[in-house]
């Protein structure tokens, strides 16, 4: 039954693009497993997305998988949640398709993602990475969405998300629920750890800024010794003179649940050294669970193939019915 629970609707995706790091887990996983009580939700892998940039197959498949898992050992329990891989329901791509032909060259040549990915891209500026939004507002109006969490980065596509959906309502009648972003209150936005200017990003190509979800203490403790810092040498928040330290600061304080002045108090009179001793152990203790419980899911491919394919079929049942609505009114022949 379509939304039996009665709860509003929440979906949300992270591509499988790059390994996952501490701001997937920070600012925006850690975020969705809170939600599940008040809300329907739904959590994909956007596979499908994953291909606007060339990838190579094998490492596809092992990071969509890990990220299955990744996701239930942070605390999304599969039967309350709703997890899936974006390509095993097809109404994805049956309703992109669609949605391409209510979507305007005009808008999503302003899009600054694809301004970003082809700039970067420049020897595959493909049509996928140019309607990349149509599939996105497929993804979310397929579920009658009421919030999408997502981090600013991504608040451009919800909104033209909305204006898909509502031109689509102007033509046909009240077909697609009109998503609201949802940013998380909390707006942890982790730094990359070498260019504390930038964000820490799963397909930065520079792997010493980024702490992987996943990774050896080792690397990551060493990570964090060289961690980017400034000359002052006084553990003090003030994100536009001391954007590395304040970073860190950051990270501190969602690990240890401390404030910045408790934080400041605590390294009065000590050096980087120690600071960067201590985020870096603190980061180790709060993904040490989760790489554990992941490994530990990740060795038993038939219990985590049944979790995939029972979110797929629930995900495909609710999306069915939104694509059969969107059929009949564009005029296509009931098969
Ligand atoms: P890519 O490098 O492939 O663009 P990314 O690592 O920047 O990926 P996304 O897949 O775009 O991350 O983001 C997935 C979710 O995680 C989003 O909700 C995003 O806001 C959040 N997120 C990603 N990186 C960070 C970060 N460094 N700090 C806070 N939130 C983050
Ligand atoms: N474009 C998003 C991932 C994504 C998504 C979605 C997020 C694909 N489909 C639907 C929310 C809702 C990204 O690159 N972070």
């Amino acid at each position: 039954m379509e939304n039996e629970t009665l709860k509003r609707r929440i979906l949300s995706g992270i591509q499988p693009s790059g390994d996952l790091t501490l701001g997937s887990y920070l600012g925006a996983i850690r975020n969705w497993a809170a939600l599940a009580d008040e809300y329907d939700c739904f959590y994909m892998l956007a596979d499908m997305h994953t291909i606007t940039v060339r990838q190579e197959p094998a490492e596809l498949r092992r990071r969509t998988l890990t990220q299955v898992a990744a996701y239930i050992a942070c605390g999304l329990d599969p039967q309350k949640n709703t997890l899936f891989i974006q390509s095993h329901v097809p109404a994805h791509a049956q309703l992109g398709w669609v949605l391409d032909c209510y979507t305007m060259f005009g808008e999503l040549s302003r899009m600054t993602q694809f301004k970003d990915k082809s700039a970067k891209n420049t020897d595959n500026v493909n049509a996928g990475l140019f309607t990349y939004p149509a599939l996105m507002a497929a993804d979310i109006l397929l579920y009658q969405a009421d919030l999408v969490p997502v981090g600013g980065d991504q608040k451009q596509h919800v909104e033209i998300c909305r204006d898909i959906a509502a031109r689509f309502n102007g033509i046909y009648g009240n077909v697609f629920k009109v998503p609201e972003p949802y940013i998380p209150k909390v707006g942890a936005r982790i730094m990359s750890l070498s260019s504390p200017e930038s964000k820490m990003s799963k397909s930065d190509k520079d792997q010493n800024g980024c702490v992987y979800m996943l990774e050896k203490p080792e690397d990551i403790l060493r990570k964090f010794k060289k961690a980017v810092t400034d000359s002052e040498a006084c553990v003090r928040y003030d994100q536009k003179e001391k954007p590395g330290v304040s970073n860190l600061m950051q990270i501190y304080s969602v690990c240890t649940n401390r404030d910045f002045d408790a934080i400041e108090a605590e390294f009065a009179g000590h050096g980087y050294g120690d600071f960067k001793a201590a985020v870096g152990e603190a980061v180790v203790e709060l993904l040490r669970p989760i790489r554990e419980e992941t490994e530990r899911l990740l060795a038993d491919k038939a219990a985590l193939q049944a979790i995939y394919r029972d979110g797929a079929e629930r995900a495909s049942r609710v999306a069915g019915r939104t694509l059969g609505k969107v059929y009949k009114k564009v005029g296509f022949i009931d098969r």
